[in-house]
């Protein structure tokens, strides 16, 4: 019986992993590295530091660590550059309804974000209230695709991973949901979403009526 449901923050509840591609699209072209929609795919859900590497696989130099630091920052630098006029009308269509849908059927909720600028954003977007349990980057020693992040969201509502689902926009997270044991919804059209156990098209479709019933 599935009594919770994990939800992913960028690009399924918030329209930010366009920011986020942005902004990396943006370092690559300051760094001189070819960087196309293939890659872009690849870095979402994965935390800054994994981006960066993935990013850094075209790179003809190598760079040190104090230069990565600095690469990360500058990125995360344009990236709240843009969420700072975040609000409510950034949320993606939907998600809200969403989430409430799944109060109303009296199942819990959790938020599980590979981002450390998921509490700002959370509250930029006005929905932290909506959420029983959160965890995000600043949280969790491993990232996604390892399970940590999903089994802390199930263990911080008391519920067994076997009772909750995950909702994920990227691979990793996907990868992520199903290592902690839980069925994966994907958000989005993109091949790369293949092993999700339901694909929606977007958020908006999400019922939670399809898993309670
Ligand atoms: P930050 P999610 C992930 O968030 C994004 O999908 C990914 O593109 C980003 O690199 C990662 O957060 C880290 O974000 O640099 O803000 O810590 O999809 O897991 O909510
Ligand atoms: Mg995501």
């Amino acid at each position: 019986l599935i009594k919770g449901v994990v939800f992913d923050l960028d690009g399924v509840i918030a329209d930010t992993a366009v920011v986020h591609h942005a902004a990396w699209k943006r370092l690559a072209a300051e760094i001189g590295i070819a960087f196309d929609d293939s890659v872009g795919e690849r870095l979402k859900g994965v935390d800054r530091r994994g981006s960066l590497d993935i990013l850094l696989e075209r790179s003809p130099r190598a760079y040190s660590e104090d230069e990565k630091e600095a690469l990360a920052s500058r990125k995360n630098d344009y990236y709240r550059q843009q969420i700072e006029s975040f609000g409510p009308h950034n949320l993606l269509p939907g998600a809200h309804h969403a989430i409430e849908s799944v109060r109303r059927a009296g199942l819990k909720t959790a938020l599980a974000s590979a981002s450390r600028n998921a509490p700002l954003l959370l509250e930029r977007l006005g929905i932290a209230d909506l959420f029983d349990y959160v965890v995000d980057a600043n949280h969790i020693s491993r990232a996604k695709p390892d399970p940590e992040i999903f089994l802390a969201a199930a263990r911080g509502l008391g519920l067994e991973p076997s009772e909750c689902i995950g909702v994920e926009d990227a691979a990793a997270g996907i990868a992520s949901i199903h290592a902690a044991g839980m069925k994966a919804v994907g958000i989005g059209q993109t091949p790369a979403l293949a092993e999700a156990d339901l694909l929606l098209p977007n958020v908006a479709a999400f019922d939670i009526s399809l898993f309670t019933t």
